[in-house]
């Protein structure tokens, strides 16, 4: 018996780099599933996140969503993003909750159609985890005159994603003070770096 997911996954990795190599060669496809029983074997056998070296990436995206700023589905969105570093510890189990948040499609409500997917990336002296969202707390384009329509639109955005944030917060177990922050991709592509600046925390 095959428990259907509400949408189907891929799952990516990122090498780390062994010279100079484009981010984008760096990821590669793995595998993609629909069902809760898929999901545990690929999970089973697989390197767990505390087992890979250094600058590797694991990407749970939907299907048909390359994990990539430029993905036309991504385009206009963002990032929450923690950082557990110093005394925070993250481990398998705290990548794998955020996994089977994403696949049981515990993040948002149903008519909210934000996620597009959870990341983990391992670096030398942390691990940071990120939850991306479809939008990003902005009026759909640039250019368009205020007016009480788009500054409404954007307030309704914002709380959409600061409702995401705090289920992402809690499904990492943080304490209260702990903040989880949230940058749009358009500030990271700009500034050529995944560390924007932070748009707003919860
Ligand atoms: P990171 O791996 O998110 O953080 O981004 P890190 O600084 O802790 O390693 C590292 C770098 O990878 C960025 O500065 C970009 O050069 C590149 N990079 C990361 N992402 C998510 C993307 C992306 O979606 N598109 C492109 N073109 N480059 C990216």
């Amino acid at each position: 018996v095959k428990h259907a997911l509400q949408n189907a996954w891929t799952l990516w990795f990122t090498k780390p780099p062994s010279g100079k190599q484009d981010w984008n060669e760096l990821l590669k496809e793995v595998i993609s599933f629909d069902s809760v029983e898929e999901f545990w074997g690929i999970y089973n056998n697989i390197t767990p996140a505390s087992e890979l070296a250094q600058k590797s990436d694991y990407h749970l995206f939907k299907k048909g969503v390359r994990p990539e700023w430029e993905d036309p589905q991504n385009k206009h969105g963002g990032r929450w993003a923690y950082t557990f570093k110093g005394g925070k510890s993250a481990n398998d189990d705290t990548w794998l909750h955020i996994m089977l948040a994403a696949i049981g499609e515990t993040l948002e409500d149903e008519n909210d159609n934000e996620v597009m997917g959870v990341v983990v990336n391992i670096r030398k002296g942390f691990w940071r985890v990120g939850l991306w969202t479809r939008t990003a707390g902005q009026p759909p384009k640039k250019g368009t005159p205020a007016s009480s329509d788009t500054d409404l639109a954007k307030a309704d955005g914002k709380n959409r994603l600061e409702r995401i944030g705090k289920r992402f917060k809690s499904v990492l177990q943080l304490p209260e003070a702990e903040q989880v922050e949230f940058s749009g991709h358009a500030d990271s592509a700009h500034q050529g770096s995944s560390r924007a600046k932070a748009k707003f925390s919860v």
